[in-house]
């Protein structure tokens, strides 16, 4: 069981957490039960009138903390923190942070004046850019001063960017006065157990106080000021996010008891990521073949943990340069000698006048939703369908709407749809089937075979011969939606699917789980 030294004061715990605690209330079903008309929870597409204003505020247009808004507005890193205060098995120091990163990439290391530079160019180009994170390669507390530097800078030449920050929580409780003095209000933890001694196998050593630690006692440690910092941010109205990776064998049920803890503390969402070992990253648990696990696996620990603390499923275990949306990666286009060789304007008016535009777009995708789940099921034509429930995969170039080609697709978003939602529960790496201008054959059972468990994929177009093979795998390819909002076509898709099963012409079957283990197909990456 966890044991938590605490230094805060209640009073200061009860004030910061009530505003946080009214929205973790508001959306306690969690993000998939309260379905209906954008009822659902803060880690999807709650709403302004689902939580406080000022949350709201906070939420909106950060593509990490709302799902709707990871459609729409996009994120940047920058690396500026190398040093690490821990060593977790699921990490080698030649790569970035595999708490906030995918492993397997090394980021370009930056000075905090070399970072503002990078941020203020990436802002001009890029205005839907709304947040900027650090989150490594090391980790961003065990840096203080190159870390602060660069929020001190970003808090006062571009005062409309959200800052964020990741950490493995040691430093934390140190930092908390200077997190809020740069307002910093947004900050990612990573807690993979709130038990020292699930914590001594994932956590060979730490470095605290100017001594190093081993064992049960470092975890012991690590775990206190883990559970204080988290604490201590609810009290100051900081918005938390705790990430735990999935170790199966290891922290997999324990996960349930994670995310109870960190929500009883006033945790604002939990993102339980899959943990990813590859033998050639040199980890500990890469070498001595600690697994990472399935998409079915990773998906029913955090369907074990609906109810408690929001759980974000949009995660793209993005790198510590990453540049884009989720899940797309401009940081080639911003690399230093590139920025040297442009002009910088930081245009406040037009970058404000663009995501009020981009508001507009999420506002009528939100709508879209709305009126596809009051109109689509024609109850007199569904009968026995009530139940009914299925994946289906979307191919997606961003904004919401599925406007990707079949053969262009690097990833399927998967929804899962019934009579009350279309719920995102996250996404599968696949290989490119379309290689400059033929389909290459040889990728589709992989492709196939990463979305087994879902009834339809929903494309812009796809050519006959994947078409054929989706089918012959009970896979309905759907075309007709193109360009339409995903939830709309997803939910349209399946009442008209409900049709068909109510009036006999085909007849439903549960499909099987995919195939897919983490990194099987994708060289590497995650796949959830
Ligand atoms: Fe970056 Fe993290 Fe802030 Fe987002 S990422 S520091 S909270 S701005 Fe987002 Fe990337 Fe997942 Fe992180 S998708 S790895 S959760
Ligand atoms: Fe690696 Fe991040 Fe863990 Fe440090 S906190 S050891 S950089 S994964």
């Amino acid at each position: 069981m966890s044991s938590t030294t605490t230094f805060v004061s209640i009073g200061d715990l009860r004030k910061g957490r009530q505003a946080i605690s009214e929205l973790i209330e508001t959306a306690s079903g969690g993000c998939s039960t309260t379905g209906g008309a954008g009822k659902s929870s803060c880690g999807s597409s709650a709403g302004p009138d689902d939580m406080p204003a000022e949350i709201w505020d906070k939420v909106k247009n950060h593509p990490c903390y709302s799902e709707e808004a990871h459609h729409h507005f996009a994120r940047m890193h920058v690396a500026v923190a190398p040093a690490c205060n821990i060593q977790c098995n699921y990490c080698n120091r030649k790569y970035d942070c595999s708490n906030e990163s995918r492993p397997g990439v090394v980021s370009q290391k930056l000075t905090p004046d070399q970072a503002v530079k990078k941020v203020l160019a990436v802002a001009s180009e890029i205005p839907q850019m709304t947040v900027l994170g650090i989150a490594g390669p090391g980790d961003s507390l065990a840096n203080p001063k190159k870390t602060f530097d660069t929020m001190r800078q970003l808090a006062e030449k571009a005062p409309d960017i959200k800052l964020c920050l990741s950490t493995n929580g040691l430093a934390l409780p140190d930092q908390v006065d200077e997190i809020c003095k740069y307002n910093i209000d947004h900050v990612t933890i990573t807690i993979n157990m709130v038990d020292p001694a699930v914590g001594e196998k994932i956590y060979p050593w730490i470095f605290y106080n100017h001594k190093r630690y081993t064992g049960y006692e470092a975890a012991r440690i690590l775990h206190e000021r883990q559970m204080l910092g988290l604490e201590m941010l609810t009290a100051r109205g900081v918005l938390t996010k705790i990430n735990s990776v999935l170790i199966p064998g290891i922290n997999d049920e324990h996960l349930i008891e994670v995310n109870r803890e960190v929500k009883k503390r006033g945790a604002f969402l939990h993102n339980i990521m899959p943990l990813i070992s590859e033998p050639e990253h040199g980890t500990v648990f890469g070498l001595t073949g600690q697994r990472g696990p399935t998409a079915q696996e990773l998906k029913a620990v955090q369907d074990a943990c609906m109810g408690g603390a929001n759980l974000m499923r949009h995660c793209r275990q993005c790198r510590a340069d990453a540049v884009g949306l989720l899940g797309e990666d401009r940081s080639e286009e911003f690399t230093l000698d590139k920025i040297e060789a442009m002009e910088i304007i930081y245009d406040l008016d037009k970058r404000r006048a663009y995501q009020e535009k981009v508001e507009e777009e999420r506002q009528a995708q939100h709508q879209a939703k709305v009126n596809a789940l009051s109109n689509a099921f024609d109850a007199s034509l569904l009968a026995g369908t009530e139940e009914l429930k299925v994946l289906v995969a979307v191919a997606t170039e961003g904004h919401g709407r599925v406007n990707q080609h079949f053969g262009h697709a690097t990833e399927f978003q998967i929804f899962e749809v019934d009579r009350r939602q279309a719920l995102f529960v996250g996404h599968r790496r696949v290989d490119l089937y379309c290689q400059g201008g033929y389909g290459e054959d040889e990728q589709l059972p992989s492709i196939v075979s990463a979305i087994n468990d879902c009834h339809a994929v929903l494309v812009s177009k796809i050519g006959a011969c994947p078409r054929d093979e989706l089918k012959a795998a009970g896979i309905e390819p759907v075309d007709q939606y193109a360009h339409e909002f995903i939830e709309k076509a997803a939910l349209q898709w399946f009442a008209d699917y409900c049709e068909r099963v109510a009036s006999g012409a085909l007849q439903h079957h549960e499909r099987g789980d995919a195939r897919i283990r983490q990194g099987a197909f994708t060289g590497g990456q995650a796949v959830a």
